[in-house]
Parts: C-alpha cells; structure tokens; sequence
C-alpha cells in the first residue's frame, strides 16, 4: 500500500494474486485454459511450460491462498482428499502419523484403508489433551495431524501447545483448518508448520467447486511438495481456480455472516426441549470456548452439531427440513444439514465412532448466509413435527 501499511485481509481476499490482466486491464483475471505453453527455445519458457506442472491462473490462486494464511507458499489440488494424499506421500514406509481422533471421514478412511497398506502406520488421538499426543508419539513418528474445529465435533485443538511438544519430538505439525478458514485461525501463526484445506468448502463457499490446499512458511516442505503436486499429478482444473479465486472475493463477509447466524443457531438450539446437547465453540459452556476465544479471531465458525435421543427421531428431522438441504459438505451460502454417522462418517467403523462420540441422534448443521429468522423457522417446524 502507498503508507506502507500491509492491506487488511478482506483487501488481500480480493486483490492479492488478483492483480488485473496484464494485456488487457480486466479486473477479472482471465482463465488460462491452455495445457501446454511455447517455448522461445528449448528449455526457454516465459515461466510456464505444461499445465499440470504450473498454470497461470492456479499460480493466482496459490497466492491470494498464501497471503490469507500468512505463509510463504501454497499448493493447490485437485480436492482435499487429494491435498492430504501428496502430502502424505512426503512420507517414508514405517513413518507413523498421530492424528486427532475426531477427523473428516474421508481422511480417516485413506489414513485407515489406503496409506496403512503402504507401511505408514497411524494412531488416532483425543488431541484436545495435549499430554495424549505426547504420549503417542514415538521415536518413529514424523506427523502430528490436527484439525480444529474438529469435524463433526467441534472440539478445539490447542495448536501452539500440541506444535511445542511435537517440535520436541521432531515431528511436523499440520492442521487441516478448513472449518476455520483462514478468516478466523491461521495456524502457521500459532506454531504449525503445514496448513491444509478443502477449498471446497469456505474458500470456495458457493458448493459449486471441490478443491484442497496445502500452505507452509517451510521452504523445504514446500518445494518437496510441488515436487509431488506435478509427480503425482492431482491438480486442480484452470476453471476450478478461477472460480475458487471469485468465492475468495467475499469470503470475509461470508464467514462473519455465517458466524453471527451459527452462533444465534446454537442460543437457540440449546434452549429446545428436543435437543439433548449444542457443540458450538462459541457458547460459554463448551469445554473448549477459552481456548477457542484466543486461537481464533473473534468467532467460532459456521458449523453447529446437536444430539437429538436417538437416529430415528434425528432421520425425521432431516427429512423434514425445506431451507436446510439434507447433503454432505458444509461452508457454501446455502445451509445444509446431515447425519455425521449415517453420511460423512460413514467410513469410519462403528466402534471408532462411538468411541469418539458420533452417535445416531448427531445432527450437523453448516449455518449458510440465509435470513437466521427463516433458518430458526426451518429448525423450529422440523424438530416439533
Ligand atoms: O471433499 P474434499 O475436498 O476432498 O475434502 C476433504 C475434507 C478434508 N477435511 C475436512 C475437515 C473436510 O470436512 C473434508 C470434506 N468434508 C465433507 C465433505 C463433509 O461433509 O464433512
């Protein structure tokens, strides 16, 4: 900026990496849709030579990405699952990943059923006890994988505390923050060294796009990692960049209206005779709304879980609902709503789920920037039926 003043985040979300085209002066970046550049003479390239190893329009993403979370580099993929997956693959056979135990299905199911066949063994943590991820790590373990807020619990990982006690035992720190998104927790802040996202989610913010993102201020990490993004090949498409780069515009103004309506949600959830139990980081109750009201910035997220008694009255709720839409996913402008054990975490066998609390009767709300009046209206008509 002409002071000299770094530009405030909403600033960033809609110019960084969004300079306008050179050629043209569109305000709106073109989509670079060309596989394959020419070369001026071999090995002469204008910074570009194949799509899948570098594009135009996904470098803009990766740095509007990397100036939101405050890390030095960003690289996009094709999904989450496929943003997990290579950095996984950074890993050698006989590493050992501890993670939290209350995690997105899908990762559980390639950490269970897909990486564990190649010789990485895993074990799954209560990571809001720091002194458990302590005490599972071994001298063998090279990976301490959190998310926070976790899916679909809503509990609060101490980042910074986890990232000392890991650091001790020579192991990186990655958080998978996609509840968070960067508008309320920037991890490398706290003390990770690796940042993941389904950008399919917030980031994107308009369910039309399914991508992940891997950020780190680790210049060795990260030019292993674009080592394995062109290696392995899971690239996100030019048009899926762009459209990530338009959700990106308003994603300030989108989580802090999400935030306001999930916190009404959960008030008012908690007072319904129906509901059994709120897991919302924002209420003053939550075992974790301390920890939450220092890591994160001033708000606790769109995502609102409750108990109702049992899987059958929480299936009649789901049906019975018109503005929230019975599917997967969370983060876009419209609510959704699903059964984490019947949907999402499916994947995950049932004792694992018990163990960790995903019961029958939990339902999962992603609050989207509709009137909160018709959203309370919508709960109100689908629990009293
Ligand atoms: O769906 P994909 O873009 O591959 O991202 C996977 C993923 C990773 N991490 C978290 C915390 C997630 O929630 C997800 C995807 N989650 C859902 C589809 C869901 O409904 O929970």
């Amino acid at each position: 900026m002409a002071d000299g003043r770094t530009p405030g985040f909403a600033t960033r979300a809609v110019h960084a990496g969004q300079e306008p085209d050179p050629e043209t002066g569109a305000v709106v970046p073109p989509i670079h849709l060309a596989t394959t550049f020419r070369q001026d003479a071999v090995g002469e390239t204008r910074g570009y030579e194949y799509s899948r190893t570098d594009n135009p329009t996904r470098r803009r993403l990766e740095a509007c990405l990397a100036s939101l979370e405050g890390a030095q580099h960003c690289v996009a993929f094709a999904s989450g699952l496929a943003a997990t997956t290579t950095l996984l693959l950074l890993l050698e056979p006989g590493d050992h990943v501890v993670f939290t135990d209350d995690v997105y299905g899908g990762t559980f199911r390639l950490f269970d059923a897909v990486l564990r066949r190649f010789s990485l063994t895993f074990t799954a943590v209560d990571a809001t006890d720091t002194g458990a991820v302590d005490a599972a790590c071994t001298d063998r373990t090279r990976l301490v994988w959190l998310e926070s807020p976790t899916n679909p619990l809503l509990r609060v990982v101490d980042i910074g505390a986890v990232a000392e006690r890991a650091h001790e035992r020579g192991a990186t720190v990655c958080v998978d923050s996609t509840f968070a998104s960067p508008v309320l927790q920037r991890p490398l802040e706290l003390g990770a060294d690796v940042v993941l996202h389904s950008t399919t989610k917030y980031l994107g913010g308009h369910s039309d796009v399914v991508g992940g993102a891997v950020l780190t201020s680790d210049d060795g990490i990260a030019e292993r990692l674009r080592f394995h993004q062109n290696a392995v090949g899971a690239v996100p498409s030019p048009f899926d960049c762009w459209l990530l780069l338009r959700g990106l515009r308003t994603l300030e103004l989108r989580v802090r209206r999400q935030c306001d309506s999930a916190s009404t949600i959960a008030r008012w959830l908690r007072e319904h005779p129906r509901v059994q139990r709120v897991h919302y980081p924002g209420l003053d109750d939550h075992p974790g709304h301390t920890l939450a009201a220092r890591q994160m910035h001033g708000a606790y997220g769109g995502v609102v879980s409750f108990e109702v008694e049992s899987g059958d009255l929480a299936r009649n709720v789901l049906r019975r609902l018109r503005i929230f839409a019975l599917a997967e996913s969370l983060g876009a402008v419209e609510s959704l709503a699903e059964s984490p054990a019947m949907m999402t975490h499916a994947s995950v066998p049932e004792e694992q789920r018990r163990k960790v609390g995903v019961g029958d009767g939990l339902i999962r709300l992603s609050i989207g920037v509709e009137d909160v009046d018709d959203l309370i209206g919508d709960l109100d008509q689908a629990l009293d039926a």
